[in-house]
């Protein structure tokens, strides 16, 4: 089966994309992913998810009546960003079993040394004494999410690159021992903001987990206006005067890409307004654009969190679509494999 519309389905390509509700999102998150499914989604199928389910890989990293709320928080986030729920199915993993129970043929089938290989698992288990087995066996459950809607473009940050290509190697796998079941999907990195980097440490990727220990590092989407001018303000950066991007160090071009994501200007045109000032016009500048860039987005989410009754419904509207799909694919693969009723 090569494409969703090779499977008989509408021509348009089928996107599926997710984020864990470890915490409110960041700008590496809206830059890095939610920004352009909101710009494809006209185009395209699409089926965007709150992976809670892979929040637990890290069991103590969340109380749970946080984690509901925080599920739900995202989920008010995607659409306040511009996620239409009339065009795009928006729904949590756990609403919909078949992706748990899919994870556990992906498992079965998934050899121990392609796991072992994940940077996000050599980086999330680096200096840790004691580690959940999900934390291994995290990508059988993303390769359900993504493989059980028939998926032809998943769109992430360039840190998501391995586990998507995993995805796919997962899927050639079953279909060498079972037959063919899947849609084979790619990954979809932007060109711009693909890889956004901290703020205090422009050498590490802007992460909500280093965030959450770290004030400075991040800045997050319901940040308010004094919470952004305080880390924007006191980014890291160099020295020197340098504010021509290809020459800049890792700190400025931070900065540049955070306001050439979300000005949407050619990279000249940025360096061309900026040229011959200094560091503190360049972070008051993006102070502006990331201020007046999150506004819109924050009154929205207010707006959705302020009917709960009214997101529950959406949400529950959107799991009932995304188990349509789901449960298809989980009955091709249970006959493949010999199992279920
Ligand atoms: P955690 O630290 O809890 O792993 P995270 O901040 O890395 O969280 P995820 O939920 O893992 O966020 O990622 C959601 C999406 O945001 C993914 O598509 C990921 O590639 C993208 N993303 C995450 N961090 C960045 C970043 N710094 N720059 C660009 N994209 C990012
Ligand atoms: N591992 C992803 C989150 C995720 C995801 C997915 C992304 C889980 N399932 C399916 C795209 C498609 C991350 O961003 N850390």
């Amino acid at each position: 089966m090569e494409t969703h519309a090779a499977a008989g389905a509408p021509q348009r390509p089928r996107v599926f994309s997710g984020m864990q509700p470890t915490s409110v999102l960041h700008l590496g998150n809206y830059l890095g992913a939610l920004k352009h499914w909101v710009a494809g989604q006209h185009e395209r199928d699409n089926v965007f998810c709150v992976v809670d389910l892979h929040v637990l890989t890290i069991p103590e990293a969340v109380d749970p009546a946080e984690l509901r709320a925080r599920s739900r928080s995202v989920a008010a986030l995607y659409l306040a960003a511009g996620i239409d729920p009339e065009r795009s199915t928006v729904f949590v993993q756990s609403h919909v079993p078949e992706h748990a129970e899919a994870s556990w043929l992906f498992n079965c089938v998934a050899p121990l040394g392609w796991l072992q290989r994940m940077t996000q698992f050599k980086a999330k288990t680096h200096g840790r004494e004691s580690i959940g087995s999900g934390l291994l066996t995290y990508p059988a459950l993303m390769a359900a999410d993504i493989l059980l809607h028939d998926t032809d473009e998943v769109p992430v940050g360039e840190d998501q690159m391995q586990h998507v290509e995993l995805t796919r190697d997962l899927a050639v796998r079953f279909h060498h021992l079972f037959g063919e079941v899947f849609v084979l999907p790619r990954a979809v990195i932007p060109t711009a903001g693909a890889r956004i980097m901290g703020f205090d440490d422009p050498e590490a990727k802007m992460s909500k987990s280093t965030a959450e220990e770290r004030p400075g590092h991040a800045v997050f989407l319901l940040d308010t206006p004094d919470a952004v001018r305080k880390t924007i303000m006191s980014a890291v950066t160099d020295s020197g005067r340098e504010l021509r991007f290809e020459h800049a160090s890792a700190g400025v071009r931070n900065l540049l890409t955070v306001w050439q994501s979300l000005d949407g200007r050619p990279m000249p045109e940025i360096e061309a307004e900026i040229a011959g000032r200094g560091y503190g016009d360049l972070k008051k500048r993006v102070v502006e654009v990331v201020v007046d860039a999150l506004e819109p987005i924050q009154s929205r989410y207010h707006a959705l969190m302020d009917d709960q009754a009214e997101l529950d419904a959406l949400l529950a509207r959107g799991a009932e679509r995304a188990r349509e799909t789901a449960s298809r694919t989980l009955a091709r693969m249970q006959a493949a494999v010999g199992v279920g009723a």
